[in-house]
């Protein structure tokens, strides 16, 4: 599979993304995508299944060293001793003694980002996480991150897809040396109907969800989609024997806007 750098990290081009996916159906999803080739698995303690992806893995058969796991830090955690804690119960869930990234979930005004930071260096130091980074990060709070944090950051994780301009972000994230990670990158699925994608598509025998998928990887993007389905987990893995002509990535890359925008909260910042 292919590997997006950021500061060294090596994050797998696609993974399973884990956002409201709970229990059983988790565990399950989580092991039937491993069985598939999938490395790269994304959880988070907000998900609240952390357990059931630990599960998954196990039950999957493939070896630790070779999937790529990521879980994130639930900003009522981001005190520095609070941070510590939590990453060990994140990891304790896991039945884990690494991850392989530990990222800041959200902004959080409330807890100075420099103290934050030193935490999770901390963590990463300690051996618990191999690479730390940041979710949902503005590009002035990038800048403000990649000063105050004593490790290099791996990668800011926000939503991207053909409907939502990032090119800020891609642009501070490419200058930091850091990966940009897609959440929600089929636009919680309102790329399949797409008639522009499944036209371009056609050209390639490819549907409108491995276009876009394909779209985010060429531009050296990790996207990290969710599905409950079988059928869909493996036709998200097959973007990797064709390549989008330069028109057809402009052609995509001209849907996006700043109101494309699927997942917003009172506590977001002030996106770019
Ligand atoms: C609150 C979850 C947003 C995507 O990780």
């Amino acid at each position: 599979m292919n590997v997006i750098n950021g500061n060294g990290a090596k994050i797998p081009a696609i993974g399973l993304g884990t956002w409201e996916l709970r229990g059983r159906a988790c565990a399950r999803i989580v092991e039937q995508a491993l069985r598939l080739g999938y490395r790269h698995i994304d959880t988070a303690q907000a998900y609240d299944n952390e357990r059931e992806v630990g599960e998954g893995l196990r039950a999957s058969g493939v070896k630790r060293d070779e999937v790529f796991v990521t879980t994130k830090i639930w900003t009522t955690h981001f005190a520095p001793n609070d941070l510590e804690r939590s990453a060990k119960e994140s990891l304790a869930k896991l039945r884990l003694t690494e991850v392989d990234l530990l990222l800041l979930h959200w902004p959080n005004p409330q807890v100075p980002l420099s103290e934050t930071l030193g935490a999770l260096a901390h963590v990463k130091q300690q051996g618990l996480a191999r690479n730390i980074g940041v979710s949902n990060f503005t590009v002035a709070l990038i800048e403000e991150a990649v000063a105050a944090c004593p490790e290099p950051l791996a990668c800011d994780q926000v939503e991207y897809h053909p409907y939502l301009d990032q090119a800020k972000v891609i642009e501070a994230c490419a200058r930091h040396g850091m990966a940009l990670v897609a959440y929600s990158p089929i636009a919680k699925g309102r790329i399949k109907g797409d008639r522009a994608l499944a036209r371009i598509g056609d050209r390639y025998r490819k549907t409108a969800a491995q276009v876009c998928l394909r779209w985010l990887v060429q531009q050296n993007v990790s996207a990290i989609p969710r599905t409950s389905r079988l059928e869909r987990l493996q036709e998200n893995l097959n973007i990797f024997d064709f390549e989008l002509s330069e028109e057809d990535m402009r052609e995509i890359s001209a849907m996006g806007s700043a109101s494309g925008r699927l997942t917003d909260f009172g506590f977001a910042p002030k996106w770019d």
